[in-house]
């Protein structure tokens, strides 16, 4: 599948136009990786890539109808870059994807992954209502962040209830500290905006904006097994903390939204 990389004078990136994927981003300032990619990752495109910043969208998670993908209808399908721009220190990129519609949604959208290359990156998924009716949507920037350790990392910034989907509960408050010691797969539905991985060796800082829940998941180590594209110790590497909109988000004909993730 082609791949698109960005090499200016602050960062580097990759960038895989099956599913408009970030695979890596590297500031220069550290030359560090902050994000996780499976070494197993099926390339192909027979599947969405395990690992770097796939795009759910218009839905997040389990469709409502069996037949339709988890996670919406983009990370499936081949994108194209529509603007590049190169500035001194930072290079704008802007992506569509081929189709914004299809089973599960047939509305009139658009959407536009826009993403700022510098000493930081930002990651922005535009949708706009094109059509004369409103619609609902959903979706999520699923990023797996790279960690040294998942046993020695801690979150901070989380407070409050989450919707524990390992336990299928709903827990009143977040843990403190913040450790991940088993399968994880929380959503917590809060508009907090900054976010730090603590990792003495692959430390990470996020400003989330436009979402209604931060998604913590690491698969940990039985069901990264029975995943074909998990390496056996890969679940130690790796966490996805994900701005996302769960509770679906009405947009009147003619309205924008942005849903974004900054990371440095
Ligand atoms: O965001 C967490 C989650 O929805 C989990 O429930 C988990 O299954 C994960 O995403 C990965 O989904 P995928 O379809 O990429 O295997």
């Amino acid at each position: 599948m082609p791949i698109i990389s960005v090499d200016n004078p602050v960062a580097s990136l990759e960038l895989s136009l099956f599913g408009g994927h970030v695979l890596s981003f590297m500031p220069k300032r550290d030359n560090r990786q902050r994000l996780w990619l499976s070494p197993k990752a099926v390339m192909d495109g027979s599947k969405p890539i395990r690992g770097g910043i796939p795009l759910c969208w218009p839905w997040f998670g389990q469709a409502s109808q069996a037949d339709l993908p988890a996670h919406g209808l983009v990370r499936n399908q081949m994108w194209q870059v529509i603007r590049v721009d190169d500035d001194m220190d930072e290079t704008r990129l802007q992506l569509q994807p081929k189709q914004c519609s299809g089973p599960g949604f047939v509305h009139s959208a658009e959407l536009t992954l826009e993403l700022l290359i510098g000493h930081q990156l930002s990651v922005s998924l535009i949708t706009r209502n094109t059509g004369q009716q409103a619609f609902t949507f959903g979706g999520a920037l699923h990023s797996y962040f790279r960690v040294s350790d998942i046993g020695k990392v801690k979150i901070t910034g989380l407070q409050g209830p989450y919707q524990d989907k390992v336990q299928n509960t709903l827990m009143d408050t977040s843990p403190s500290p913040y450790c991940i010691a088993a399968e994880t797969d929380r959503i917590h539905l809060t508009q907090s905006a900054d976010i730090s991985i603590v990792d003495a060796e692959c430390a990470t800082q996020l400003h989330n904006q436009g979402h209604d829940s931060l998604v913590v998941w690491n698969p940990w180590q039985e069901k990264s097994a029975h995943m074909a594209d998990m390496s056996a110790n890969g679940y130690q590497q790796m966490l996805c903390i994900e701005a996302a909109i769960t509770q679906g988000l009405e947009l009147a004909p003619g309205q924008s939204h942005t849903l974004k993730q900054v990371i440095a």
